[in-house]
């Protein structure tokens, strides 16, 4: 995930503030991507503030809050259905309720609302000596199966099927309360890919229109038999320079696309490759700044949450 470059930048800043500059430059790239949106017909809904530097604890630990940029890691929307996520990391234990004005009013306008039990995110959930797996091993995850944790993110939806990933962040437990929460209409289906440090699959696998997927190529090395009718096609290099700080993530942010339908993409309007890459398959790219946005660990994908598209509910994958 973070780049080897970025890795003493992280151990001597983690816990500290974001650069002011950087966060007043991603702030205004946010904005810029919502006047796309809008422009492109698209309703934006934005979360409420909420504060992060204020110290909170369970009795058990105590920590600060990181932010609420993501709301594709904290909360999965399924059909009708909105799950706050039991997320893994303490420092983001309360960032769902920066979406909860939104949350309240969509379950008043008829939405399930239902959230992952509250995990208690004690040492237990840790695997405090954690060590790089070794080539050719399982990847060794550092959260355990004391309780179920998951991330959105770690989840991608093709209609009735959901295909996940463990990670870093998501364990098994945390998957079956998925799979048995949506019930018998969904097929929760799990992946893995050669990611020695997974958190999160939108960076390796994204669905770009039915029967059209978008694989990172170094971590996905055959795919998967369930797309065998599907046609697929390897993310361009990332061209992110490495002088670019990527507090929380690989270069391979650049394949964190957002589809707004089966034709438009918003894509980084400095990533050329990919900007021709979809052209050339005949999609409609939309370009928007976000490099000061990816800094923080996410693109156009993690920095959004669809929680209503038009169609009904469909069978894609074998
Ligand atoms: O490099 O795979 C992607 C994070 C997206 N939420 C990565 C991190």
């Amino acid at each position: 995930m973070i780049p080897a470059q970025q890795h003493e930048t992280f151990r001597r800043c983690a816990g500290e503030e974001f650069p002011p500059e950087i966060v007043k430059a991603a702030n205004d790239e946010l904005e810029e991507l919502v006047r796309i949106l809008e422009a492109e017909g698209v309703t934006v809904r934005r979360p409420d503030p909420i504060p992060q530097g204020q110290v909170y604890s369970t009795g058990a630990w105590a920590t600060t809050g990181m932010y609420a940029a993501m709301p594709r890691d904290a909360i999965l929307v399924v059909g009708d259905q909105i799950i706050e996520c039991p997320m893994a990391w303490r420092s983001r234990y309360y960032e769902n309720l920066a979406y909860r004005p939104l949350i309240k009013e969509y379950f008043r306008n008829g939405a399930k609302w239902v959230a992952g039990p509250k995990p208690e995110l004690t040492d237990e959930l840790y695997d405090l000596d954690w060590t790089e797996s070794a080539q050719g091993e399982p990847t060794n995850l550092v959260v355990t199966e004391f309780e179920p944790t998951f991330d959105a993110a770690d989840f991608l939806r093709f209609g009735r099927d959901i295909i996940g990933q463990k990670s870093n962040v998501t364990n098994e437990f945390g998957i079956e309360w998925l799979r048995r929460t949506l019930g018998d209409e969904y097929r929760v289906r799990v992946l893995e890919f050669d990611d020695a440090h997974p958190m999160h699959i939108d960076a390796t696998l994204a669905p770009l229109a039915p029967g059209k997927l978008l694989i990172n190529p170094e971590r996905v090395p055959e795919i998967p038999k369930m797309f065998r009718n599907w046609e697929v096609r390897a993310a361009p290099a990332p061209v992110i320079p490495d002088s670019h700080p990527l507090y929380m993530t690989s270069k391979w942010i650049n394949m964190n696309i957002l589809m707004l339908d089966e034709e438009r993409v918003v894509v980084e309007a400095e990533d050329e490759p990919m900007i021709k890459f979809f052209k050339d398959w005949g999609f409609t790219p939309i370009p928007c700044n976000f490099r000061n946005f990816n800094s923080f660990g996410g693109s156009f994908h993690c920095a959004t949450l669809d929680v209503r598209r038009s169609g009904s509910l469909e069978t894609y994958v074998d």
